[in-house]
Formats: structure tokens, sequence, C-alpha cells
């Protein structure tokens, strides 16, 4: 090896550590800047506060349903005196609970009353081109998808505009049940039914806290399944104060849904198992006996139990640091 090579390799090594400008700096540099949050806050929502508008869902036939929304910005209570200017549906975080029949067709229509950015609708329950039906609908827009739910469950949906971690976490996501055609097998067994969403609150607006998944507050909330019932935003501990209830002997069945948007939900009844377990609430997905039961983000299940003494129910994420962070409710039995 001549002399000249050896320079040659030496003299971009040296300036390299004299600059600092070596590979290894480089490649930091990169990855840093690929994490870097493309929006961390919205000036232009910092005195907006929309006041929920209900949703609208209109039958217009045995098979077609009409599902109108809102994308606006609402200040939503996540813990006791702590508000959160969310980005939701209609006001509410999770958004309001969907519900149609196996085989409907969804007409659905999204107007984006944030005045700063756009948002989108990704429903899980359907098969559709994300590109063509789930498309960015801008501020002060509104656009109308059609589509099939062709397989019954308990559904996601959310925003599905970039980035999708910060829609979902600031708020936009919620159920939509799509009910069985032959309903499930045990329907006649049931006394009481509720809905139960998990999700998870970060620092307010936070692109990192949230790509770090430390959230602050893991949460459950119910949405009513009929006149009469609760209808609460996702509030720590808030089901734990005001409890759901039912009698001695009774089998309840829950609709529970983890929206994430990056943890793992252990769901789990203490004090019970579950007689029927419906994974993502297909009736064919039918499981027996089990304690916990395992919802990934955007997971949903079906879950039914018999409560069968007087009592105080604890249900939880058996994840207990999210229990820690919120996720508590309590299912009160009386005699
Ligand atoms: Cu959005």
């Amino acid at each position: 090896m001549g002399k000249p090579l050896i320079i040659g390799l030496l003299i971009p090594l040296l300036v390299g550590m004299l600059t600092g400008c070596g590979t290894p700096l480089d490649t930091d540099g990169a990855a840093t800047s690929r994490n870097k949050p493309a929006v961390q806050t919205i000036p232009a929502h910092q005195d907006v506060n929309q006041k929920p508008t209900p949703v609208k869902i209109e039958r217009l036939n045995d098979h077609q349903v009409k599902v109108e929304m809102t994308a606006q910005v609402t200040d939503i209570e996540i813990d006791q005196g702590v508000t959160y200017k969310a980005w939701t549906f209609n006001g509410e975080a999770p958004g309001p609970l969907i519900a149609v029949n196996e085989g409907d067709t969804i007409r659905f229509t999204l107007e984006n009353h944030d005045p700063a950015i756009p948002h989108s609708m990704d429903f899980h329950a359907v098969h559709a081109s994300p590109s063509k039906q789930f498309i960015d609908i801008a501020s002060g827009q509104s656009k109308t998808f059609t589509y099939t739910a062709s397989k019954p469950g308990v559904f996601m949906y959310h925003c599905g505009t970039e980035p999708v971690l910060q829609h979902i976490a600031n708020g936009m996501h919620g159920v939509i049940i799509v009910k069985p055609k032959n309903g499930y097998p045990t329907d006649s067994q049931v006394d009481r039914e509720f809905t139960l969403i998990q999700n998870e609150w970060y620092a307010e607006n936070d692109l990192d806290a949230m790509t770090e998944k430390q959230p602050e507050y893991v949460v459950f909330s119910t949405k009513a399944l009929k006149k009469g019932d609760r209808n609460t935003n996702g509030t720590t501990y808030q089901l734990k104060e005001k409890p759901l209830k039912a009698k001695a002997g009774e089998k309840v069945r829950l609709y529970v849904l983890n929206a994430g948007p990056n943890q793992v939900s252990s769901f789990h009844v203490v004090g019970t198992l579950f007689d029927n377990v419906y994974l993502d609430g297909n009736p064919k997905n039918r499981f027996k006996g089990m304690q916990t039961v395992m919802l990934p983000a955007s997971g949903g299940a079906v879950v039914e139990f018999t409560v069968k003494e007087a009592g105080t129910y604890p249900i939880v994420t058996h994840q207990f640091h999210h229990a820690q962070k919120g996720a508590v409710a309590l299912l009160e039995v009386t005699d």
C-alpha cells in the first residue's frame, strides 16, 4: 500500500473527527429529523371549543343507513379538573356510537368543522379503497362515501389523516357495532348490556409523548346503546365513581373496544369468568370460560358473564399500570 493511498484514507477521517461530520452523527441526525412531529401544536385551535353536534343516524330502508358526523375541536375533561383540547367526532371522545345491521350499506357524510386542518374517517367495519373512501376532507368541507358493512362485529373507527397517531390520540376514534344478521346464539340469555371503550390520553397534543407510548391517562368510557343509557367521554375513573349496575344472577354483555392508539388491553372482570367471548364481535369467533381477553389496539369483543352474587365487581385492564392511570370501572351488583 503506497503512501498516497494511506493519506487519502486518513484525510477524510481526520476531517470528519475535527468537524463532527462523521457517518454516525449523520445517521443520528437523520433519525431524529424523521421522528420529529410533523405538527406539534395548532395555534389556530387555541380559542376553539365547538359545542357537541349530535350524530345523525337515519335508516333509509331495510338495507341502507345514512350516517352524518362532524370533525370538530372540543374541550373534553379527561381527568378531574384536566381539560384537553380534543380533536373529535361530533364533540365526543371517543366519538358517538354507530350501530348498523350486517349487510347494511352506509351512506356516510363527514363535515369538517375544524377551522385549521383536514380530517377523515376510516371504518374498520367495511371493505373500501382507503385512497378513495377514507380520504382527507379539508377544513370547512364535507364529503359523502358509500360502503357496505358485510361482517358483523364490534369495530373501531378513527380519523386516518397523517399523522394518524396524533389524530387518534387527540380523540378521533370510536366504535361501530355491526349487528349479526342472525344475532348471537346467546342473545336470549342476556339480561343487560353496555358498551365499554378503552383509550389512552397523552400530554396534550404532544406527538413525542404519543410516539414514546407514555400515556398520562388510560380511561374507560361507555356509549348509550339505547335511550336512558349513559354516554360519556373518556375520563379517568368515571365508571368507578358512578358504576354500571346489574342484579345478582343476571347475565351481562359488554361490547368492548380498545381504541388505543398504542397499548394492548388485557380486559378482565374481577370476580367472574366469561361464559362467552366473541372476538371482534363475530358470532363465529366464540370462546368459552376465558378469564382475560386480549384486545390489540383497535380490537373489539363481545364478552358475556354471569354475576352470581351481590357485590362490587371491578372491570380492569390487567395491565395494572394502566389501571393505575385510570382504566378501572365498577359493576355494582345488587340483590
Ligand atoms: Cu383527524
